[in-house]
C-alpha cells in the first residue's frame, strides 16, 4: 500500500489544531502541517477551498480527501487508525467520551474568551463562571489519572490543548487556577510528561503574547 498523504492545515495557537496533533502523535501518523500564518488576516486558498464553511483551522486532509472540525476530525483519525485506541471498547464508555468532549467544546474555550475580552465587573464574573465550568470538569476527572482511568484518551486530547490558553486567561483575569482546581492542575502536570503532548503545546507566554494582541485588535483595553 502505498504511503497515506496526510495534511494538517494548522496554526500553532489553535488548540483545536493541538488535538489533532496530538491524536496523530498517540498513532504515530505522520503528517505535513501547513502553517496558516495570517489565519486572522488573508487566509490561504486551500484554506477556503477546502472549509468553505467556517474557514477555521484545523482542516485535515487525508489523501486528498478533506475533513472539518477537530472533534469530528479525531472521530475520523480514531477510525482509520484504530490502534493504540483512544476512545473505550464498550459503548457506554465511547457515549461518555463524546459527552465530554462535547462539554468541553461548548463550554471551556468560550468561557475563557469571556475572560480576556472583558473588564471590571464583567470580568469578575466570567472568572467565576470559568472556574464553576474547570470544577465541573474537575468532578468528571475524580481520583482518577486521567479522564478515560489509568491511561491517556480521548477526552484527555480534547480538552489539554485547551489548558495551553489557562495562563493567559489567569494574567488577564488576576487569579490562580490552582488555588480552585488542583486536581485539574495536577492532570495537566501528567498530561504534560507526556512527550505526544510536551511536543505540540506551546509555551504559555506566547499564547499570553497572542492573547494581548487579539485584545488590541479588538480595542480591549
Ligand atoms: C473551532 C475551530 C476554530 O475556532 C473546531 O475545529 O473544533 N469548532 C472548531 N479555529 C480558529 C482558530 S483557534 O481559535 C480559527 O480558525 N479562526 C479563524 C477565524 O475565526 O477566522
Amino acid at each position: 500500500m502505498s504511503k497515506d498523504e496526510v495534511i494538517l492545515l494548522d496554526f500553532w495557537g489553535s488548540p483545536f489544531a493541538m488535538r489533532v496533533k496530538i491524536a496523530l502523535a498517540e498513532k504515530g501518523v505522520e503528517y505535513e502541517s501547513r502553517e496558516e500564518h495570517d489565519l486572522l488576516g488573508k487566509k490561504s486558498e486551500l484554506l477556503l477551498k477546502s472549509n468553505p464553511i467556517y474557514k477555521k483551522v484545523p482542516v485535515f486532509i487525508h489523501n486528498g480527501k478533506v475533513v472539518c472540525e477537530s472533534v469530528i476530525i479525531l472521530n475520523y483519525i480514531e477510525e482509520t487508525w484504530p490502534s493504540p485506541s483512544l476512545l473505550p471498547a464498550c459503548p457506554y464508555g465511547r457515549s461518555q467520551a463524546r459527552f465530554w468532549s462535547d462539554f468541553i467544546d461548548k463550554k471551556v474555550f468560550e468561557g475563557g474568551s469571556k475572560i480576556w475580552n472583558s473588564k471590571g465587573e464583567a470580568q469578575v464574573e466570567a472568572v467565576k463562571e470559568f472556574i464553576g465550568i474547570v470544577k465541573v470538569l474537575e468532578g468528571a476527572l475524580g481520583d482518577k489519572d486521567f479522564f478515560g482511568g489509568d491511561s491517556f484518551g480521548f477526552i484527555d486530547v480534547v480538552a489539554i490543548p485547551l489548558t495551553s490558553w489557562f495562563y493567559a486567561y489567569e494574567q488577564c483575569g488576576g487569579f490562580k487556577l490552582e488555588d480552585d482546581c488542583p486536581k485539574i492542575t495536577a492532570w495537566m502536570n501528567r498530561c504534560m510528561q507526556k512527550e505526544t503532548v510536551a511536543k505540540v503545546i506551546p509555551d504559555p507566554t506566547k499564547v499570553y503574547e497572542l492573547v494581548c494582541m487579539l485584545k488590541k485588535m479588538f480595542g480591549i483595553d
